[in-house]
């Protein structure tokens, strides 16, 4: 019987060979490793012709830290079910699995050469306007065709069973949640925002939001969310957008993946003074804002009317719960968005818009302010009541 072995570039080529039909002769087949994620191994497989195809395979620990944390494999069944499931509601905006192997916990997928990572772009303040109804359209449909509102009872409680994602979950609980708002050794603190940080510790109003925020994590499981939505996993040219990297994904809070995506929009508006020329920044900034508006409308106004359309449970399908439903998950959205600006200044997962700052003295600047916005955005998350407030909250944050 075979067993799990990391696979070098040969082997990987091998796995991608045996499982496609697209390459025709094998002979003039090429691998290389360009991973450069926290977690796993990323081969790009490639013809002579340039035809080509990732193999993605999960190692059994984390890669950005070493043998020293281990971590299951099972996460590469995971991502697979995932982008599959995501790819059957969106499949224009989600890349696409041909291959699935539970033993090597490798898959083979579409490679999207032609696409670049959409942080890079907005780090070099390129702007895009399909992204943000492209990405709401992504978001409405995964979200509420894997929730109550379709599912039948009994087959959403086999899904959430199957999606449990329990170490990755705790992952995110310990990074998101916990680990900022303590002195924890996993913490990545510059020393020039030590003390701003440090009054994360003993802000118990603001600790108790978190809680709450992470009793929703824990025990919400409304549908399947990609589970890391950040600006790293999504890949876009000058037309289209597609989502990679499911491997966070499980049964929890829609407001999750929607706040995830808004507060890397929001990083990256904060990072803009430090990235850019002052004339250049406040564009990218409005361009940003912009974008966020957008994302909440067209996500807000899909949903609604996939709830009136396809609502399958007799007692969800009324339109006033539905509305409160949605209310609901704006605020949730909005404190997740906080707790990602800050779990992404202080914590161990940082963001270049943040960290690729050169002149120090902005850097600081920029990060205090994340902290501070993301602080403001959990603290009055119930309080907001539409997207236009939020902008409103946003553009008139200073650090003090
Ligand atoms: C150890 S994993 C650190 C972070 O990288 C992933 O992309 C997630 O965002 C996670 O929190
Ligand atoms: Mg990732």
């Amino acid at each position: 019987m075979s067993e799990y072995k990391t696979f070098s570039a040969d082997e990987a080529m091998a796995f991608a060979d045996k499982h496609s039909e697209l390459f025709g002769d094998h002979s003039k087949l090429t691998a290389k490793e360009f991973g450069d994620g926290n977690l796993n191994l990323v081969f790009r497989v490639e013809n002579d012709k340039g035809t080509s195809l990732i193999v993605k395979q999960a190692l059994p620990y984390a890669r950005c830290v070493g043998e020293s944390w281990p971590l299951t494999t099972d996460r590469a069944r995971i991502e697979a079910e995932v982008l599959k499931m995501h790819h059957r509601f969106c499949p224009g905006h989600t890349v696409e699995v041909r291959y699935f192997d539970p033993v090597a916990c490798a898959i083979l997928m579409e490679d999207l050469k032609a696409y670049r990572i959409l942080r890079t772009e907005l780090n070099a303040g390129k702007k895009f306007n399909h992204l943000a109804p492209q990405m709401a359209k992504y978001l409405a449909n995964t979200l509420f065709y894997t929730s109550d509102f379709v599912l039948s009872s009994e087959h959403k409680k086999a899904e959430v069973a199957r999606f449990l994602n329990p170490e990755l979950c705790l992952i995110t609980e310990d990074l998101f949640f916990t680990d900022p708002y303590c002195n924890h050794e996993r913490n990545n603190i510059e020393p020039a925002i030590l003390e701003k940080a440090k009054t994360l510790w003993h802000d118990e109003a603001l600790k108790a939001e978190v809680a709450a925020l992470k009793a929703d994590f824990l025990s919400k499981p409304q549908a399947l969310l990609h589970g890391d939505l950040h600006s790293g996993s999504i890949f876009i040219d000058e037309e289209n957008c597609k989502v990679i990297d499911a491997e966070f994904g499980f049964y929890g809070p829609i407001g999750f993946d929607v706040g995830s995506l808004l507060g890397n929009l929001l990083l990256n508006y904060i990072a803009c003074p430090g990235l850019h020329q002052a004339e250049d920044a406040a564009e990218q900034q409005a361009y940003l804002l912009q974008q966020a508006e957008q994302l909440w409308q067209h996500f807000s106004q899909t949903f609604t009317e996939l709830m009136s359309r396809e609502t399958q449970d007799p007692a969800l399908d009324n339109s006033l719960y539905q509305r409160r439903f949605l209310q609901q998950v704006f605020s949730d959205a909005i404190g997740y968005a906080g707790c990602e600006l800050i779990r992404r200044t202080v914590g161990l997962a940082h963001v270049a818009d943040l960290d690729s700052i050169s002149d120090a003295g902005k850097r600081a600047d920029c990060q205090r302010l994340a902290l501070k916005l993301g602080r403001e955005l959990i603290m009055q998350r119930g309080e907001l009541s539409n997207i236009s407030q939020l902008q409103t909250l946003v553009r008139y944050q200073h650090t003090s």
